[in-house]
C-alpha cells in the first residue's frame, strides 16, 4: 500500500497540464485500491479533473496501466466520431491529462504514482441499484464499452495485472495462506472456509472453457461493478464507463459476471446483515436487455453458455479474494475497521449461494434473449 502521505495535493494537481490553477482537491468516490481526488479549478472550460494516487503494491506496472488507458480512451475516441448514438444519447470517456514534463503521470518525492484524468459533468454513480431501469442502463453501458473496443485487438494491451480473475490462482493463494495462519477460528470464519471447500470445482469453469477453445481472449474492463457506470444527472441514462485501471486482455465473462453479481444484489457490496443478501432476477432480465442491445452482434452461442456460470464464479472470487485478504490482515483491499473484509466476503458468498440456489430460473432469463 501507499502509506507514505502525499506531497501538499495542490502542488500534485498544480503538475498536470490544465487551463486553471487548481483551489480545492478533495477525497472521491469509494475506491478499494487507489486514492482518488476531485480537483476544482479556478478558470478554464473543464473546472474539475480527477486526481488519483495509483496503488503500486497492486498495479506494479504503474506506466503500462496508463499505456493501456491511453490506448483504449483514444480507441474509443475515435470509434465514437463514426458512431449515431440513438435517441441523442451522449457517451464520453475519460481523457489522461499530461503532466506539465509530458508524460501521463507524476511521481512525487515520497515515489508515488499520480495521475489525473478528466472529470465527466453532469453525471453520477450508484453505490446500490436504484431501480430496473437503472438495472438497464447499467448493462447498457457494459455493452456500449464492450461493443466500442470490441474492434480493438487485445494483444494491443499489456496484461497489467497477472492473474486478475483466474479464479484458480485466488483458490491456490487462498490455499497457501490458509496453510501459514492458524488462529483465525470463528462461526464466520469457518462459513467461508466451509462454502469455499463445498464449491473447488467451480473455480475452473471459465479457465477451462478458455482453454478448450471455446471463450476467447477479447479486450476487457476488468472492474464493471455498478459505481463504475456513470449516469447522467437529468436523462438517468448510461453516459460513460469510468475506473479504467483494470482495461486488458480477459474474458468479456469476468465482466458480465462482475456487473451481475454487483449491480443484482439490491443492498450492495458493503452490508452489514449479510444474511440478508440475494441476487434478484428481475434486475438480472433488466441488466441483460440492456447489455445486450449492444453486444448481440459480437457474443458467440458459446459466449451465452457461461453467462450463469460467470456470474456465480466472479461472486465466490470476490468473496475469496476479500476473505483471502482478511486473512493476510487487509494487504490488497483497504480495510476501515477490524473484520471488514470479513464482513465483504460473507456478503459475496451468500449473494453466490443466492445465485446457485436460482440457478434454472437465471438460465431462463439468459435463454429469453438467445
Ligand atoms: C476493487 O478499487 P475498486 O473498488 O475500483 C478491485 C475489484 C473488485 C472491487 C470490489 C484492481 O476495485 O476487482 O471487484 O474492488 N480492483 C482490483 O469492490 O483488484
Ligand atoms: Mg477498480
Amino acid at each position: 500500500m501507499n502509506n507514505k502521505a502525499p506531497d501538499d495535493l495542490i502542488a500534485i494537481a498544480g503538475r498536470f497540464t490544465t487551463t486553471g490553477t487548481a483551489t480545492a482537491v478533495q477525497p472521491f468516490g469509494s475506491g478499494n485500491i487507489n486514492d482518488t481526488f476531485l480537483v476544482t479549478l479556478d478558470s478554464g472550460n473543464e473546472r474539475k479533473f480527477v486526481l488519483q494516487r495509483l496503488n503500486t503494491h497492486v498495479f506494479k506496472s504503474p506506466e503500462l496501466v496508463m499505456q493501456n488507458m491511453r490506448t483504449v480512451t483514444e480507441h474509443i475516441e475515435a470509434r465514437l466520431k463514426n458512431v449515431s448514438l440513438e435517441n441523442g444519447r451522449r457517451w464520453e470517456t475519460p481523457r489522461v491529462l499530461r503532466a506539465r514534463d509530458g508524460q501521463d503521470w507524476f511521481i512525487d518525492s515520497n515515489s508515488s504514482f499520480w495521475r489525473a484524468i478528466t472529470f465527466i459533468e453532469s453525471a453520477e454513480t450508484f453505490d446500490t441499484i436504484q431501480s430496473t431501469a437503472h438495472a438497464e442502463e447499467v448493462g447498457f453501458g457494459l455493452g456500449m464499452f464492450h461493443n466500442l473496443v470490441s474492434d480493438l485487438p487485445s494483444a494491443m494491451l499489456s496484461d497489467t495485472l497477472e492473474g486478475f480473475h483466474i479464479t484458480p490462482r485466488y483458490l491456490s493463494h487462498y490455499d497457501d495462506v490458509i496453510s501459514r495462519i492458524r488462529s483465525v477460528r470463528s462461526p464466520e470464519t469457518d462459513y467461508c472456509i466451509r462454502f469455499i471447500e463445498k464449491r473447488r470445482a467451480l473455480a475452473h469453469v471459465l479457465e477451462q472453457a478458455k482453454a478448450q477453445g471455446k471463450i476467447h481472449m477479447r479486450v476487457m474492463h476488468g472492474d464493471p461493478k455498478i459505481n463504475n457506470i456513470l449516469i447522467d444527472t437529468a436523462t438517468r441514462q448510461a453516459v460513460g464507463m469510468i475506473d479504467l485501471d483494470t482495461v486488458k486482455p480477459g474474458l468479456v465473462h469476468y465482466d458480465i459476471g462482475d456487473c451481475l453479481r454487483s449491480a443484482c444484489n439490491p443492498l450492495g457490496e458493503e452490508v452489514e446483515q449479510w444474511k440478508t443478501v440475494s441476487f434478484e432476477p428481475d434486475l438480472c432480465r433488466a441488466i441483460m436487455a440492456g447489455y445486450l442491445s449492444q453486444a448481440r452482434g459480437f457474443l458467440s452461442a458459446a459466449d451465452y453458455e457461461y453467462l450463469f456460470d460467470a456470474a456465480r464464479l466472479i461472486a465466490f472470487e470476490l468473496g475469496l479474494r476479500f476473505f483471502t485478504d482478511h486473512l493476510e490482515g487487509n494487504v490488497y483491499f483497504k480495510a476501515r475497521y477490524e473484520g471488514h473484509n470479513l464482513l465483504r466476503a460473507l456478503c459475496q458468498f451468500r449473494l453466490a449461494g443466492s445465485i446457485e440456489s436460482q440457478e434454472s430460473a437465471i438460465r431462463s432469463i439468459i435463454r429469453e434473449f438467445r
